[in-house]
């Protein structure tokens, strides 16, 4: 795998004549971006924020002795000695995160510090609407200064508007199974439209609609813990019309901003490429985690976005049949291929696109810089091919609360010591600073 990989990576640099510069060392070479390319990395209100009071607060008090004693199964031996946080329940509970609620600014000076000219966060919508129809003055405000403090250090904000939480009140009439969401979410986006117009130009509506349908209605690991299909199908259809009304109310506030959701994608590759099988397991895979939710909110998107985490080797009833050579320390495999193949795939529906989301748990920070710049290796050679790729952001700025895992998975290119709340830079953060101040990977 190693081989091939050094193999892929020399041939993209000679097969490319624009967009790299031959340096002394004839081993060495040079990537290119595009200039005026957004690079950054990205976080969630409610995994790093810290004292929320949303659907997720309440669901982690409820689940977290669970969760506790669920870890010995789901996870390998080696996890669990590296991490025996996994087996405190304080370990499942968002509680003060990383506070970044009162700690922004010391973030957004990192942040500037590593060189990104770009950052993208979210807005908690429990906070702004904690009942309905009842917008908190003060939390606006406090939004207003976080987006003030990205741009006084020249940083261009996107902004998330659901990062899969919802205030108690939208909780209990179903969330986005009920379709009045579509409604209350429009209107909060277009309050958000109007508050922060002039300061936000990258909208964000709904974060990975495909992980949270599959992981609240379908595996129902996650709160409400549904488990059913056709509830499933239904979330398809509100969460896209959702967004689509969203993209309406926030250009009802301005045409000059832009508008996109965040959307994960996963890299599925057929074992056999002659079976009819596998291909046709690959197809329906790619339809549902790929395909449905674009077309649900076709001519709803100013831009696309890629989050990229998986690929599966997929055959007819088994569909993960990968070679994990790599993984991160969730165990999930790390294949930078993928990003290329999803860039091209995306590049079809002729839309600028942002990858929003890339990242790996590496608490030891041994994967990270070689992962990124892998990653970006193979974002540069769709970008050579035509592909309008315009930005890229890391998961995560800093580690984080990770939804059903807890705090001890950690993605951050800055780690956080959560008792002291003490910021320390990894390594890989100051070797991805070099690529964002010049534009380049070199390789
Ligand atoms: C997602 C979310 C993030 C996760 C990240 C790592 O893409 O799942 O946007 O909230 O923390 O992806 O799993």
């Amino acid at each position: 795998m190693k081989n091939k990989k050094l193999k892929l990576s020399n041939e993209l640099v000679q097969k490319n004549a624009d967009g790299f510069n031959e340096s002394n060392n004839p081993e060495s070479k040079k990537l290119i971006f595009p200039s005026g390319f957004l690079w950054g990395a990205s976080t969630a209100a409610h995994q790093v924020e810290g004292n929320m009071k949303n659907n997720w607060t309440k669901w982690e008090k409820e689940n977290a002795e669970r969760l506790v004693k669920e870890a010995k199964t789901k996870w390998q031996p080696w996890q669990q000695k590296k991490f025996p946080e996994m087996f405190e329940p304080k370990n499942y509970i968002s509680g003060q995160a990383c506070d970044q609620y009162h700690r922004y600014e010391e973030d957004f000076d990192i942040v500037k510090k590593l060189n990104h000219n770009a950052h993208r966060f979210s807005i908690e919508w429990s906070r702004i609407e904690p009942e309905e129809g009842r917008f908190d003055e003060k939390e606006i405000k406090h939004y207003r200064k976080v987006i003030q403090a990205l741009r006084a250090r020249g940083i261009e904000p996107f902004v998330t508007l659901w990062h899969w939480t919802n205030p108690q009140w939208i909780e209990e009439m179903g969330g986005p199974t009920n379709k009045k969401f579509i409604f209350y979410f429009a209107r909060f986006a277009e309050l958000m439209a109007r508050e922060f117009f002039g300061l936000v130009n990258f909208w964000l509506t709904i974060n990975e609609p495909t992980s949270v349908i599959s992981a609240s209605y379908i595996s129902g690991i996650w709160p409400p813990q549904k488990r059913n299909p056709l509830i499933a199908l239904k979330v398809y259809k509100i969460l896209s019309q959702a967004h689509n009304q969203a993209y309406e109310t926030i250009h009802s506030v301005s045409q000059n901003v832009q508008v996109g959701f965040a959307n994960v994608l996963v890299y599925l590759n057929p074992v056999n490429k002659s079976s009819i099988l596998d291909r046709l397991t690959v197809k329906i895979g790619n339809y549902f985690a790929n395909r449905k939710f674009l077309n649900m909110t076709d001519g709803y998107n100013d831009f696309l976005t890629l989050q990229y985490y998986f690929h599966f080797d997929v055959a007819f009833l088994a569909t993960n049949n990968n070679k994990n050579e790599v993984v991160s320390d969730l165990g999930w495999e790390v294949y930078p291929e993928g990003i290329y193949h999803l860039l091209k795939n995306l590049g079809k529906y002729n839309l600028p696109i942002y990858i929003t989301e890339n990242g790996l748990a590496d608490a030891e920070d041994e994967k990270r810089e070689k992962f990124i710049k892998d990653s970006l290796l193979w974002t540069h050679r769709a970008i050579n091919e035509g592909i309008d790729v315009r930005g890229y952001f890391y998961w995560s700025l800093i580690d984080n609360f990770e939804w059903d895992k807890g705090f001890w998975p950690r993605f951050g290119l800055v780690e956080i010591n959560y008792k002291t709340q003490e910021r320390k830079i990894r390594s890989s953060a100051l070797e991805y600073a070099k690529i964002c101040q010049e534009n380049t990977v070199k390789i």
